[in-house]
């Protein structure tokens, strides 16, 4: 696999200079400047791109070039979305960017309810709280219905959010939070849910939002009726849509699984278990729709079997999240190590060092590396002090990839591979 970060542009306080120490060969990175909704022209790439190679790496992956929210619930400026889409795909394919991570979440990307959760070790992890959230829902997004909904998660109603809700009183943790919540309580719950991990990565929330719980019942309000069927219909329509750019110009298009997996707030998720990759790999069977392989967003599901899951879907993998996560007994998961948690990492390296040894053999050389990159790290030793994005640290991305680094190397030992660090005489 090739080595990537996750490098949010020439603003980033982490810079390309420090990732080449590290031994970051490839950049994942989007034109986070342009407005959600907007063409990415050709000059604008070419000038990332350009920068990018400047240090001696290339620009590997786009995470992501962003679905609007019309092309996901069928709004009537639909068309229109699609059109400006495909010119963005065909402009990165003109500049030789050949692999896209998108996802097809409504409203909200990837949720947490703490973002430094104290970790024994005293660095700190992602963390999501069921009651927290359900609280979140209830009384400070006061969303029609949400309150029936959660009881009938609780009392059993085979979902796979009830099985993770098995024998807790959620509802009476959820009057536990509000007897004790507060003005300043439900601000930091809105900032977590909503503004510091969406604002970077969704591009529907921003930092200084004024109104966001305001905003996010507008976003929720376009889904009324919205059904799971009517969600996998709009993602088919879409990637019909696109699949002739990605033929004619060698894209790889991979949707990021549902973090957390599980269907919430009453919308439609439908890329968070076995069956529904299976689902959509069906609905457009070419090789260009493929699947981001999150380790982390799928084991914070017990439904998910990981090492099954690689095995079955390797081929139709064309970029990497390798982290894993733990479940607590009480159905609440945070960020495991690199070498713990649900997912065991080691044996999802050497199913995808084997996978890139096919594709050296079976594709053209544009898309035959396989990108990897270690997503969320533990906040840790002052990077609080850094600038940076929520999960997205310096010295806690660090410490998994260097874990990750020695991991790829010791399967390719196995394996009969011939690894290389770079930045080395050696
Ligand atoms: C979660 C992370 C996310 C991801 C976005 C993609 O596992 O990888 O930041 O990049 O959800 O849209
Ligand atoms: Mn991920």
């Amino acid at each position: 696999m090739e080595k990537t970060w996750r490098w949010f542009g020439k603003n980033d306080k982490i810079t390309l200079a420090m990732l080449k120490q590290i031994g970051v060969e490839g950049i994942v990175t989007a034109l986070h400047d342009v407005p959600l909704g907007e063409v990415w022209t050709r000059e604008k790439i070419r000038d990332l791109k350009e920068y990018i190679e400047s240090y001696g790496m290339r620009w590997s992956v786009v995470e992501s070039l962003p679905v609007t929210e019309t092309i996901k619930y069928g709004g009537p400026d639909r068309d229109q979305q699609i059109e400006v889409y495909k010119e963005s795909l065909a402009n990165l394919g003109k500049e030789g960017i050949h692999c896209v991570c998108y996802n097809f979440m409504p409203v909200l990307d990837w949720a947490r309810t703490d973002l430094l959760h104290d970790n024994p070790n005293g660095a700190s992890n992602l963390y999501f709280n069921w009651a927290e959230f359900a609280y979140f829902d209830i009384h400070i997004l006061k969303r029609e219905g949400a309150a029936e909904e959660w009881k009938a998660i609780v009392e059993g109603n085979g979902s796979n959010a009830s099985k993770a809700l098995q024998g807790r009183d959620l509802m009476a943790e959820v009057e536990a939070i509000r007897a004790k919540a507060d003005a300043q309580y439900d601000r930091e719950l809105v900032e977590n849910i909503v503004i510091k991990t969406q604002g970077f990565v969704s591009g529907n929330f921003k930092e200084g939002d004024e109104k966001p719980v305001e905003l996010f019942r507008e976003l929720l309000a376009l889904y009324k009726g919205v059904t799971k069927d009517d969600l996998r219909n709009n993602m088919k329509t879409w990637l019909e849509a696109i699949m002739p750019i990605c033929d004619e110009y060698d894209i790889d298009m991979c949707v990021h699984p549902d973090d957390p997996p599980f269907p919430i707030l009453g919308l439609p998720r439908i890329v968070n278990c076995e069956e529904d990759i299976q689902w959509f790999l069906d609905a457009v069977p070419n090789e260009h729709n493929g699947l981001t392989f999150c380790a982390g967003s799928l084991s914070a599901g017990g439904h998910n079997d990981l090492t099954p899951l690689a095995e079955k879907f390797h081929e139709r993998t064309h970029f990497v999240h390798l982290r894993s996560c733990y479940i607590f007994p009480n159905g609440d998961f945070t960020e495991a190590s690199h070498l713990g948690g649900r997912a065991n990492l080691i044996e999802l390296a050497r199913i995808f060092e084997k996978e890139e040894q096919r594709r050296m053999q079976t594709r053209k050389p544009s898309t035959q590396k396989l990108p990897m990159r270690v997503d969320h790290g533990m906040t840790m030793l002052g990077d609080e002090d850094k600038g940076y994005n929520a999960g997205y640290s310096f010295l806690g991305r660090m410490f998994g990839l260097a874990q990750v680094q020695g991991i790829i190397a010791t399967v390719d030992n196995e394996l009969g591979i011939k690894y290389t660090q770079p930045g080395f005489f050696g």
